[in-house]
């Protein structure tokens, strides 16, 4: 009985490792300061070409930045492509035009395939932007994805969500608990 009882509890302590360390991971994927994004072909989604934070997952659209206002931020862009050129700049609509905060990375001389770029930028606005390749109509074939710059990034989890699934824990190991006893002291007597 003992043995289920440990069983049971370290299953729910290892479910609920797990989601707040993958909850983490996911997290800092878009939102650390240093950030390198694939663009290439598309594994994912509904375009031709696209942009993935690892060579294997490149998506269309591609993965949304989550920047803070006032925040210097270095944005690589690896080009995986074997024979087509890629660039990257952010814009306040889903167009090619000046880069915001003069985040562009080769808009005119375009990231030969297998080369790279990078460009630190400091963002100093907040709202709902866009990154896209400025290599005529490869916005049209998929490459394009959301930025969101906030004044702060919402965590996740938050403190209350780990608040109340700490409680939600205890709660259900003290029933386990409670289950697991009472029919012995009631043999017992
Ligand atoms: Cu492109």
């Amino acid at each position: 009985m003992k043995n289920r009882i440990f069983l049971v509890l370290t299953l729910i302590l290892v479910i609920g490792l797990l989601s707040t360390l993958t909850a983490t991971t996911t997290k800092a994927q878009t939102s650390g300061t240093s950030i390198t994004l694939y663009a290439g072909s598309v594994n994912s989604g509904s375009g031709t070409y696209g942009y993935g934070i690892s060579a294997s997952k490149i998506t269309s659209p591609g993965p949304t930045l989550n920047l803070v206002e006032g925040t210097t931020y270095t944005i690589t862009v690896d080009n995986v492509a074997t024979d087509m050129t890629h660039s990257f700049e952010i814009v306040s609509t889903k167009a090619i035009g000046t880069p915001l905060f003069g985040a562009g990375i080769d808009i005119n001389t375009f990231i030969p395939a297998g080369g790279s770029g990078q460009v630190t930028f400091t963002p100093n606005q907040t709202g709902n932007f866009y990154y896209v390749c400025t290599v005529p109509a490869h916005i049209s074939l998929g490459m394009w994805g959301n930025v969101k710059v906030s004044t702060t990034i919402p965590e996740f989890p938050s403190a209350l969500t780990l608040m109340f699934t700490a409680l939600a824990i205890t709660a259900l190991a003290a029933f386990v608990v409670r289950q697991k006893i009472r029919p012995k002291q009631f043999i017992k007597s």
